[in-house]
């Protein structure tokens, strides 16, 4: 009997398990652009039409392969609107009696495929490194599942940058190398740019017309939408942000929006590269000579180390992940996250290019845009709303582990030791905003004092008992301790009335 083999739209890879169990002079593939996920958050316009540009274009490839594909397009007039409709409503053509696809990357859709009238199988997803299974041994038993631990055994396990038992060049880690200012510099290689062929064009139209209202612009549109394009990003990076990579990993520039950063993200997420492949392509670059231990260390500990872990750490915690509000923050995220309008120059600059190009870069969301909701309280809920709609390698297994763990520890500290918090002064480290921006960022307290640097201490002030006796946050209890009374009331009074103006609805 004929299968269906169901490839959702962050599937795009032609070696995945549900594809290469399906035969294809018999089975047909299922594809369908539908509403119930492009609405499922507000997501970004360039993300709506990345995907059905990327989803339109693997079809052609599938067809072109020999496949017999179903293809149902957004507009259609019988599109059922669900995935589960659309399986349903194709088996019943072809008269298959089964679904085969591979798990998707949330527990929503997986609950939805699990319930559905229609018989979905759906295959581990093997085009991660390391499997849920393989993740929940390593879990088991373990007090605390740090990334360092997990990314060591996964560095043994595959052997990458490995010698022998030992690490390539002696250490497990150079972030002291790494994680310095950057410059601004007119010669740094631009990002590939990809032409808006006709599909695209069609897709980028259909997009504008079906959400007008959604968040960002399609103008700056940029993204590799198949195979092919993504191995020029791919090789683009390699020959000439690698090198660097490491060393301004951590830095932000006002006009310099992507530095050193591979822009691989969506391409890696959407499955048209394999995360072990870009770590082997970086791995070569080191062999070859032609990148430096720090850079290539650095960057495949994101992949093999951390995107790995936030995979494993969505599916092992469950699905009441995403709800849990271990700091009891209940403010609402200021309007300005959307609209961008605010006094703050760093997070004017973050909210702008993620509205242009749907794309900040890590240092952008966990110190910037993250740290400001944390520092002010903001429910963990609405900041991950946030994230999941308005980045365009947003899926929930990986932005929900980065976002409730890592940035806004409303998991209680599951990903994160200590929380990633921080007053201007790192910001002014780090980047070259403070400079054009209306507060003062060595002002402490008083309207013009940077706001990170009052709601700093208003936030270890309100949760002091919770991380006083962590160890690696003694020390700035101690300097607290030490400021004197008048001082430190001073900074609260000034974070209480920022927060209170949140409170009434206006920009800082
Ligand atoms: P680079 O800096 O070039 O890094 C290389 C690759 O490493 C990335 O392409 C990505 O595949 C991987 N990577 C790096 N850091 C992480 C990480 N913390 N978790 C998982 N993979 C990582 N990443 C997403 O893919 N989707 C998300 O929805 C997402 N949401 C985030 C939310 C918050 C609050 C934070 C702090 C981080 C989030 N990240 C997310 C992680 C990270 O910011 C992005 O992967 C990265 O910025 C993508 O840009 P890039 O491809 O240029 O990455
Ligand atoms: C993100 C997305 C969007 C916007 N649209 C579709 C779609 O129309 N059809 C589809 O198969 N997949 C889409 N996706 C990707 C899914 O939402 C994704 O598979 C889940 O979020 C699980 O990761
Ligand atoms: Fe951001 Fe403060 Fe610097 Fe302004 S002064 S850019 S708010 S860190």
């Amino acid at each position: 009997m004929t299968k269906l083999i169901a490839v959702l739209g962050d599937q795009l890879s032609h070696d995945g398990a549900a594809l290469r169990c399906g035969d294809k002079s018999a089975d047909v593939v299922v594809m369908a652009e539908v509403r119930e996920e492009a609405t499922y958050t507000g997501h970004h316009k360039q993300k709506l039409a990345l995907t059905f540009a990327a989803m339109r274009r693997f079809a052609d490839e599938l067809e072109r392969d020999g496949w017999q594909v179903r293809y149902t397009k957004l507009t259609d007039d019988d599109n059922a609107g669900s995935l589960v409709g659309e399986f349903a409503r194709r088996a019943e053509e072809e008269g298959a009696d089964e679904v085969i696809t591979l798990a998707p990357g949330e527990w929503r859709l997986r609950q939805a495929f699990e319930s559905a009238p229609i018989k979905i199988r759906q295959l581990p997803d093997d085009r991660f490194i390391c499997s849920e299974k393989r993740f929940a041994d390593w879990a088991e038993g373990r007090k605390e599942l740090r990334m360092e631990w997990f990314y060591r055994e996964m560095r043994r396990e595959t052997g990458l940058l490995m010698e022998g038992d030992d690490p390539a060049g002696g250490e497990w880690n150079f972030d002291k190398e790494n994680r310095k200012p950057a410059q601004p510099d007119l010669f740094r290689e631009p990002a590939p740019t990809f032409r808006n062929d006709a599909l695209v064009q069609e897709v980028l139209e259909m997009v504008e017309a079906e959400f007008p209202d959604n968040f960002g612009s399609l103008d700056e549109f940029n993204w590799p939408v198949s195979r092919a394009q993504a191995e020029r990003s791919l090789e683009h990076f390699i020959a000439h942000n690698l090198h660097d990579f490491g060393t301004y990993q951590d830095a932000m520039l006002a006009e310099d929006r992507l530095l050193h950063h591979s822009i691989l993200s969506s391409s890696i997420n959407l499955g048209l590269l394999s995360p072990l492949e870009v770590c082997k392509a970086a791995e070569e670059a080191y062999k070859a000579g032609d990148a430096p231990i720090n850079s290539v260390e650095g960057f495949i500990r994101q992949i093999l180390g951390w995107r790995e872990y936030m995979r494993g750490i969505y599916f092992l915690e469950g699905p009441d992940y995403t709800s849990r509000n271990a700091l009891n923050h209940k403010r609402d995220l200021p309007w300005f996250y959307w609209s961008g309008e605010t006094e703050m120059a760093c997070m004017k600059a973050a909210i702008g290019q993620t509205r242009d190009l749907a794309y900040a870069h890590h240092i952008q969301r966990l110190m910037v845009t993250g740290s400001f909701a944390l520092l002010a309280g903001i429910d963990p809920r609405q900041v991950q709303d946030w994230y999941l709609a308005v980045y365009i390698d947003a899926y929930e297994w990986v932005e929900a582990p980065n976002t409730a763990g890592m940035s806004q520890f409303a998991d209680g500290g599951v990903v994160a030791s200590k929380p990633y918090i921080s007053s201007g002064a790192y910001i002014d480290k780090m980047s070259d905003y403070c400079g054009g921006c209306a507060y003062d960022v060595k002002a402490k307290d008083g309207e013009k004092a940077c706001p990170f640097n009052s709601l700093y201490w208003h936030f270890l002030d309100r949760h002091r008992d919770r991380f006083e006796g962590n160890p690696r946050m003694g020390l700035v209890y101690r300097n607290w301790d030490k400021q004197k009374t008048e001082t430190r009331e001073a900074k609260l009074k000034t974070a209480e009335a920022l927060l209170e103006k949140l409170d009434r609805g206006e920009a800082l």
